[in-house]
């Protein structure tokens, strides 16, 4: 099995035949990657401007992560929360440390942790902010994303998301993202325990709120005596030119939901860091996971963090973001079929004029063929989020490839 390879239209087919149906990827089969650099089975090369959601920031197969994973693959993967294990608790320390919190509760993928930092916030309104018995409230911004399960779609607007998936978990409500009047009206409810947001909205389309916004969530949370929980499962760990997207306005959350580039693209690792206030009002036995805090992803997350500060990404990221703008801008210019370009550091997007037409799929599919991999949202937004390691040199090729395909669509509106 392992020396009979498989074909692109092999895998293909698999997938399709046997696999739910739940995702329309593009069709490009990938068997290898190293850096920023994805294979096919046929060998052709393309750049990935995706990184797996986010989740590769630090580049495929980074050398430090195969290593730290492959040694500790040998020793010890997993013990479960029933007994210590010799990884946990030095995994604890060294985050709380970086981003000062008191406390980490480790989960694996991003919605696990995102619902976790809704349960703290729950039981947090009851305990101590004084709210009634299964009266606490959430709130969400429009357009906010988190996952697939039920408490996340619970709290989406998207259609897409929701729909024939009903009843939803209550408790949960929204109001207009990158609107601190509409914030401020929804926390002087005294039932409100926390405000979640993104600092930029992902499948939202890299939807950046105005300068000051995150401060101003700040400040009315601490005025209303509400949880600010900032989802930097895909604006952290560098990708937007930050350690995290809150500190360029210099923002604290009470709660930090990291996943994705946890796990250095090898495994699920997700996390919740707080306060004592915060976390230790959940107690033992009250919440959990099989795989939450095992010695595996331990060890990767410590790498995986420990190389984008080695490496210092973040500002790489600021400085590959500055000159992949430069380009982007540059075709925005150059092409009236796009209306605009937007992001920061590595997290960018190209927005085509014509919503709800498929250019951005159509484009996506010339990319392929050029060697460039990313994925629409919405129709008609292209994310641009490559590895954080990108070179200049491949920066500049990927706006080559931007500009050739573009030329190449049909002209239209
Ligand atoms: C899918 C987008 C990215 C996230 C934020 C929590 C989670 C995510 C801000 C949940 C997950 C994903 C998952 C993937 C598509 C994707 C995505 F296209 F929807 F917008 F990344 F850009 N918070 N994002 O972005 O994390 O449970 O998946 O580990 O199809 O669901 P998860």
């Amino acid at each position: 099995m392992p020396n009979n390879p498989m074909t692109t239209a092999q895998a293909l087919h698999l997938e399709q035949t046997y696999g739910a149906q739940n995702y329309h990827p593009i069709p490009v089969v990938i068997n290898r990657a190293h850096g920023c650099s994805v294979w096919d089975p046929e060998g052709r090369e393309y750049l990935d401007f995706l990184s797996a959601y986010s989740a590769v920031n630090q580049g495929h197969t980074h050398p430090r992560l195969v290593k730290v994973i492959t040694e500790q693959a040998s020793t010890l993967t997993l013990t479960s929360r029933a007994f210590y294990n010799d990884k946990l608790g030095l995994y604890c320390e060294t985050m709380c440390r970086i981003f000062g919190y008191d406390r980490l509760l480790p989960m694996n993928t991003g919605v696990e942790a995102a619902e976790t930092s809704v349960k703290l916030a729950r039981r947090w309104a009851y305990e101590v902010k004084g709210v009634e018995a299964e009266k606490a409230e959430v709130i969400f911004p429009e357009g906010n994303f988190w996952g697939r399960s039920l408490g996340a779609i619970s709290a989406s607007s998207d259609p897409e998301s929701r729909g024939g998936f009903g009843p939803f978990v209550p408790g949960m409500r929204q109001v207009p993202y990158n609107d601190l009047q509409a914030l401020e009206e929804a926390l002087q409810n005294p039932r409100v325990a926390a405000f979640m947001v993104e600092p930029i909205q992902g499948e939202a389309g890299v939807v950046l709120p105005d300068p000051g916004y995150l401060q101003g969530v700040r400040e009315l949370c601490t005025r209303y005596q509400v949880l600010m929980i900032a989802d930097e499962i895909q604006t952290g760990l560098g990708r937007t030119g930050a350690l995290l997207a809150c500190d360029h306005e210099g923002v604290r959350p009470d709660l930090l939901v990291l996943a994705k580039a946890l796990g250095g693209g090898m495994l699920p690792v997700s996390a919740v860091l707080g306060s004592d206030e915060v976390m230790l009002r959940i107690r033992p036995g009250q919440h959990g996971s099989t795989f939450g805090g095992n010695p595996l992803a331990c060890a990767v997350a410590m790498e995986a963090v420990q190389i984008i500060l080695d490496e210092d990404l973040a500002h790489h990221a600021a400085i590959r973001g500055e000159q992949l703008h430069r380009g982007l801008m540059e075709l925005v210019t150059a092409f009236p079929v796009l209306q605009a370009t937007r992001g920061k550091g590595l997290l960018r997007a190209l927005v085509f004029g014509n919503e709800g037409s498929e250019t951005a799929w159509d484009f996506c599919m010339l990319l392929k063929d050029h060697g460039l991999l990313a994925k629409p949202t919405h129709g008609h937004i292209v994310r641009l989020a490559p590895p954080l390691i990108i070179s200049e040199q491949q920066t500049q090729q990927a706006i080559e490839i931007l500009a050739k395909c573009l030329s190449q669509l049909p002209t239209q509106g």
